[in-house]
């Protein structure tokens, strides 16, 4: 859609949504004010437990993250930070890897302590038998505190691999009393002004159990700790078939709704460009958050963050694409006619009510998203512009030996 042919069809948008009474620049405001996290990990080698497929030019060290981040945040003009994983990005001066992401344009995001690469992690972290190995993990914890306060980070966001193989094993209700206290002291050593987001996963490493396996488990647990403690819903880490949109729906209403892993799944890993494959899905996510900001709810703090490792396709363009879907997905939930949708929900016609959304899923917003990236100063085709820029072909020959920064 270059040139004349963008204009063109970004007027015809506008002039239809204006139609349906859409306040096209407040639509646009919103979209410009988005913002997207994207993950360290995903610019280095991973892969499966079967193979890891390694790709030219990625990454050795987490500066060379910070500058693939960099181009994904040019391209698309939303994503000026990055979520790191202790110690994958280990380095000695974190103050020196925050001011060389700052004149990046970038900044160091959400810290995800790492509690499940240790051979002393065996029968969990925070909530393992041993007192010993309990507070190995809280003292980790308390480490990725200090480096967030060091840096400037708000958010730390934590994902347990803790559960059991066996019943019997260990009690699920001692383990939980272990966790509370580990995450208490996290809790209380974190500054005024940083969260601890509480991720939950049902399934993956154990396969009995694991402790915290649903978004109410994390829930209840950020209750016992207090105001900053808020659940993460990574889409990837639900059973098929959750409606994952109600559950974001209700921890919104419920102030808790701490923020994003995004990305999509079809079985039950979790790595795929997120919407892919299910992009009504992720507008409908969307929509609830677009409804819950009209309600008045906090949605400004909640952290939008990508938890991807592209196996086998291109990391950054695969980046690219991915922030383009959740830029896409919102703009379609700006455009819903909540007023037709309210007056349909009211007189309990069903079908007049599910098609004011079809309406704005069906609406092709991409001139608008395009418009919106050039009105940031970033690309009107980010994949196109990306590929013309020759950055990839630039580190692929400067670079050798890139590094594997997932758990495979
Ligand atoms: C676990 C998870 C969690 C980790 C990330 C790398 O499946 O979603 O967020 O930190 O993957
Ligand atoms: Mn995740
Ligand atoms: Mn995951």
């Amino acid at each position: 859609m270059p040139g004349g042919d963008l204009d063109r069809s970004y007027q015809e948008l506008r002039g239809r949504l204006e139609e349906k009474g859409i306040d096209v620049d407040g639509v646009e405001a919103k979209l410009r004010a988005q913002r997207v996290e994207t993950p360290s990990w995903a610019y280095g080698n991973s892969g499966t437990r079967f193979k890891v497929f390694p790709q030219p030019g990625v990454p050795r060290n987490p500066f060379e993250k910070f500058e693939d981040a960099a181009q994904v945040h040019r391209h698309t003009g939303i994503c000026p930070s990055v979520a790191v994983h202790i110690p994958w990005d280990k380095v000695d001066d974190y103050g020196e890897l925050a001011s060389f992401a700052g004149s990046l344009g970038m900044r160091i995001g959400a810290i995800n302590p790492n509690l499940f690469q240790d051979e002393d992690y065996k029968l969990g972290s925070v909530t393992h038998p041993d007192p010993r190995v309990r507070r190995k993990a809280t003292d980790h914890l308390l480490e990725c505190i200090e480096i967030g306060r060091q840096v400037g980070s708000d958010i730390q966001s934590l994902w347990f691999a803790d559960g059991t193989n066996y019943a019997g094993q260990d009690s699920f209700v001692e383990r939980r009393h272990r966790m509370l206290e580990c995450l208490r002291e996290a809790y209380a050593a974190m500054p005024e002004g940083m969260r601890m987001l509480l991720e939950y996963k049902f399934y993956e490493p154990a396969f009995y159990h694991t402790d915290l396996a649903d978004w109410g488990q994390s829930l209840l647990m950020c209750q016992k700790l207090g105001d900053r403690a808020q659940v993460l819903v990574d889409l990837g880490h639900h059973a098929l078939g959750t409606n994952v949109e109600q559950i974001v729906a209700t921890l919104l209403d419920e102030d808790r709704l701490g923020g994003f892993h995004f990305n999509a799944r079809r079985y039950g890993d979790d790595d795929l460009i997120v919407g892919s494959t299910n992009p009504f899905e992720l507008f409908l996510i969307y929509v609830e958050l677009v409804d819950a900001e009209r309600r008045g709810a906090r949605v400004d703090r909640v952290a939008y963050m990508i938890d991807q490792s592209h196996n086998i396709e291109p990391k950054i363009e695969g980046m690219i694409i991915s922030v383009m879907q959740l830029q896409e997905s919102y703009a379609r939930a700006l455009v819903v006619d909540w007023r037709e949708l309210e007056d349909a929900r009211r007189s309990g016609d069903v079908l007049r009510a599910y098609r004011v959304l079809q309406d704005a899923y069906q609406t092709d917003v991409r001139p608008l998203c395009a418009v919106v990236r050039q009105q940031l100063g970033a690309s009107a085709d980010p994949v196109g512009a990306f590929r013309a820029s020759g950055y990839m072909e630039k580190i692929a020959s400067e670079r050798q030996g890139g590094v594997q920064m997932s758990w495979t």
